[in-house]
């Protein structure tokens, strides 16, 4: 299935067009047929002659109902924009493209209609005119009158070929449910509606909102029961655990945990606002929510949320000044958690920030957040990378490098027969949110003995331990990258002093004046193993980030030590174990 929405000017014959296509009523209330106008949303489907079924969304054309249009029109990956022949381009052909544009909508077709009644030429050009400097920009045409069904087979066909065009949804993704309507039934209870555009919706599925954990009870797609519906699709949800007043449109249903319940988000504007405002409205899914707007750079802006909405990275929406009935911007979110702007310039320095990426990925959140769980990275849009540092923990790697930098510095300035310090007290430090973390911080020249941190010889007179903690704090970021004979002279790290930091274990020589932390040939084992095998010297050298004069020295310690071996003149391999 595919879901359309409607878009275009008041009276330009977008429910009559959903009549021809589907011989359904769009306009659901009594008071929009008195009126001849739809004034909130209209739902009908059909089966096109590929057996593709299409879901229509009407949304109401006149001004004062846009929030309605932009409730419909917010989760539709599709739409068909309506001009009428006899009228043309209109106010609000204008302010409905302007949405489409900033949420990013890039499926659709143009439908000139009422074409029974003028030249149909004219106002095509036009629609094309428009469309070509927004989102929609190339899409494909056609002219219909709902009246005389001129046209109808022509645009059945185009939809069609629309469908076709349109990216797979992810089924297997989460699910966020943008709810569009709320009723009950008698006996069953509480049925929202939505558009379902991701993932897959099963009977028994424990989903969140607002106010806590319901259960799907009964499904419902197009009229027919289901077990089970997946996106794209117009659903239907019986809920269980819910009443109905603690819904409404634009609250959403989702998966638990998958989503952030964001109330502070940094987003990008796709247009920079035409002059300073502090309010408006985003309109995200089918969501209206008033928001602050703190401008941060040219084209970055912080929003509060005046309630908060399960969102992700990556999420589009619309900022809309009801006051001036104008659309301020398209939002792209950034961050859905931002760190709080305390200190002078940190405005500036988040624009900065902000500036150097597109989109997030997980090393930009774990750049701007520091330490984030998997959980957390996946509930805010980037799935992890790489491995953990601990338990589900993933940390950005200078963060790391500069807490375990902190930590040396910390215990090597204790007094030389300290007992250490305990792993609680380490985390509480490095205000930690998880004392796994401070475990996994140890690493040499530190070590853990009985519940206590301390400095791998720690016997060493405190000049010596401070050089080790110098030389750890030099190799954080490129362990690899051995210190020159001058770095070793100036840490003080050469003649007795290195004997006894070799004799303690606190570093490891490889060669002459060759000095890494002692855990270095197993790391550089691990990297290695990443290598396509065999690997050449010089490809070892890159995985490493270093040197020949280290690289050449560290794999004869990994052949010597049967890690390595040799598989012809100038080639390696890791010797398989087990
Ligand atoms: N002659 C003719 N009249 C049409 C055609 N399409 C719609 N109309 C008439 O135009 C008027 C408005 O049509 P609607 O389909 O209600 O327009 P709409 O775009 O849904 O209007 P809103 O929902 O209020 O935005 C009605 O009187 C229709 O009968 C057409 O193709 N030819
Ligand atoms: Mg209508």
């Amino acid at each position: 299935m595919h879901v359309i929405a409607t878009a275009g000017h008041v009276d330009h014959g977008k429910s009559t067009l959903v009549r021809a296509l589907t011989g359904m009523e769009p306009d659901r209330w009594a008071e929009e047929r008195r009126r001849g106008m739809t004034i909130d949303l209209g739902f009908a489907w059909t089966t096109l002659a590929s057996g593709e079924r299409i879901a229509l969304v009407d949304v109401p054309g006149h001004e004062r109902f846009v929030t309605n249009m932009l409730a419909g029109v917010g989760p539709c990956p599709a739409v068909m924009m309506v001009v009428a022949a006899d009228q043309g381009w209109q106010a609000q052909s204008a302010e409905h493209l302007a949405a489409l544009d900033a949420l990013g909508v890039r499926h659709g077709l143009a439908v000139v209609t009422r074409a029974d009644l003028a030249d149909p030429e004219p106002a095509r050009r036009q629609l094309h005119d428009h469309l070509s400097r927004t989102s929609l920009a190339g899409i494909g045409s056609v002219v219909v009158s709902g009246r005389t069904r001129q046209g109808i087979s022509e645009l059945k066909a185009a939809l069609a070929r629309l469908a076709a065009a349109l990216p797979e949804p992810d089924t297997e993704d989460a699910v966020r449910l943008w709810i569009d309507r709320v009723f009950t039934i008698k006996g069953a209870g509480t049925v929202v509606t939505g558009t379902l555009t991701r993932g897959t919706l099963r009977v028994g599925d424990e989903l969140e909102t607002d106010g806590g954990r319901v259960r799907i009870r009964g499904l419902q797609t197009l009229g027919e029961q289901a077990e089970r519906v997946s996106a794209t699709a117009r659903v239907a949800v019986n809920l269980r655990g819910v009443d109905r007043d603690d819904l409404s449109r634009g609250m959403a249903l989702v998966t638990p945990e998958a989503w952030t319940s964001a109330q502070v988000i940094d987003v990008r504007l796709t247009a920079e606002p035409a002059r300073r405002r502090e309010e408006a409205v985003l309109h995200l899914g089918s969501a209206a929510v008033p928001v602050r707007i703190r401008l941060l750079g040219a084209d970055t802006a912080r929003l509060a949320l005046a309630r908060p909405l399960p969102l992700r990275t990556g999420d589009r929406g619309l900022l809309r000044d009801p006051g001036l009935r104008e659309i301020v911007a398209g939002v792209v979110v950034l961050d859905v958690r931002p760190a709080a702007l305390r200190r002078r310039g940190a405005a500036a320095a988040r624009a900065a920030a902000l500036g150097e990426v597109t989109l997030p990925d997980a090393a930009a959140l774990l750049r701007w957040h520091g330490l984030l769980t998997g959980r957390e990275l996946r509930a805010m849009g980037c799935p992890p990378e790489g491995e953990p540092v601990a338990g589900d923990w993933y940390a950005d790697p200078e963060r790391w490098s500069s807490l375990t930098r902190r930590l040396v510095e910390h215990v090597s300035q204790r007094p030389a027969h300290d007992p250490g310090v305990t792993v609680d007290a380490v985390t509480h430090l490095l205000g930690l949110p998880d004392r796994r973390l401070a475990e996994a911080l140890v690493v040499p020249p530190l070590l853990a003995e009985g519940g206590r941190i301390l400095l791998a010889g720690r016997s060493l007179p405190p000049a010596i331990a401070q050089a080790v903690a110098q030389l750890t704090a030099d190799l954080a970021e490129r362990p690899f990258d051995a210190p020159t004979a001058e770095r070793l002279d100036e840490l003080g790290l050469t003649g007795k002093a290195l004997a006894a930091a070799l004799r303690a274990g606190a570093v490891m020589s490889i060669g002459k004046n060759v000095v890494l932390m002692p855990d270095a040939l197993d790391r550089a084992a691990a990297m290695l193993a990443e290598l396509p095998s065999p690997f050449t010297v010089s490809d070892a050298r890159v995985a490493l980030a270093t040197s020949r004069r280290v690289a050449l020295p560290l794999l004869e310690c990994l052949d010597a030590r049967g890690i390595t071996h040799r598989v012809d003149n100038d080639r390696r391999a890791l010797r398989r174990h087990g």
